[in-house]
């Protein structure tokens, strides 16, 4: 695996504190990875904190986007230039040290046999140490929901924290029109269509470092609303 090429897209907002901290783990890995941080003009300077800080580092490409802010959006744009660059793997994760760098080589090896490799906090060896119950709550069931509606027979469909032969996206990116988080079950939908293979691998979820959550109770309940119409064939964004 040492040879390929891989990305990993990190999305953020108002992420700060995170954002160096977590890149300079990520290219401390002895893998081949170029980091790829997608911001949405932070109010914070999360993009501009970052691009002074990794001036000059040709592993750290920085986009501050500052039309059509959301968590799809940024996704999607992410997506896009990690396969203009051609890279053969591409990954994605979270900013906010919920998920720890120390499982990407575990995520990548596991692209060795699957299409895509995707981090589950529900199989055996996977943890959750979130403190906010309430939220774990809504991904338990949302598991259930999703999987009982859009048949994508996954442990974890709401993970963000997984990694792409870059085939995959290629093939799956013209297809996707989320602009908020639903993004994340969007794509998973999309892998399923097409018939891709997903190997899920156990990690452990952490709370988020520094900084506050951005999911806002509205966008859940659009989720949940957005799943069906997905099922329907009527999700156009
Ligand atoms: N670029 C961009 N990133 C976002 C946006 N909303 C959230 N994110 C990032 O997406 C990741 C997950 O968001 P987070 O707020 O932690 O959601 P949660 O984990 O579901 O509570 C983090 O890295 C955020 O900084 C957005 O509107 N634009
Ligand atoms: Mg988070």
């Amino acid at each position: 695996m040492k040879s390929k090429k891989i990305s990993v897209i990190l999305p953020t907002y108002n992420e700060k504190e995170n954002i160096v901290p977590l890149v300079r783990e990520i290219l401390n890995l002895p893998l081949d990875i170029t980091v790829i941080i997608v911001d949405d003009d932070s109010p914070d300077f999360t993009g501009y904190y970052a691009q002074n800080y990794f001036k000059g580092n040709e592993r750290v490409k920085i986009f501050i986007r500052k039309e059509k802010r959301g968590r799809g959006y940024a996704g999607r744009f992410g997506y896009e230039i990690a396969l203009k660059e051609q890279f053969d793997i591409i990954g994605e994760m979270d900013a906010d040290f919920s998920h720890s760098p120390t499982f990407i080589s575990g995520l990548v090896n596991s692209l060795e046999g699957a299409d895509v490799a995707s981090g589950s906090r529900f199989l055996s060896g996977s943890k959750s140490l979130r403190q906010n119950i309430v939220r774990e709550m809504i991904t338990l069931c949302a598991r259930f929901y999703v999987n009982l509606l859009l048949r994508i027979n996954l442990t974890d469909p709401t993970s963000g924290f997984r990694f792409f032969n870059s085939y995959v996206l290629r093939s799956i990116l013209p297809e996707l029109r989320s602009t908020d988080p639903f993004i994340v079950t969007e794509v998973f939908y999309y892998v399923r269509k097409k018939g891709f293979s997903i190997k899920e691998y156990p990690i452990v979820f952490y709370e988020r470092k520094h900084g506050k959550s951005k999911l806002k109770f509205f966008t859940l309940i659009k989720y949940l609303y957005r799943v069906l119409l997905l099922r329907m064939g009527l999700f156009y964004g």
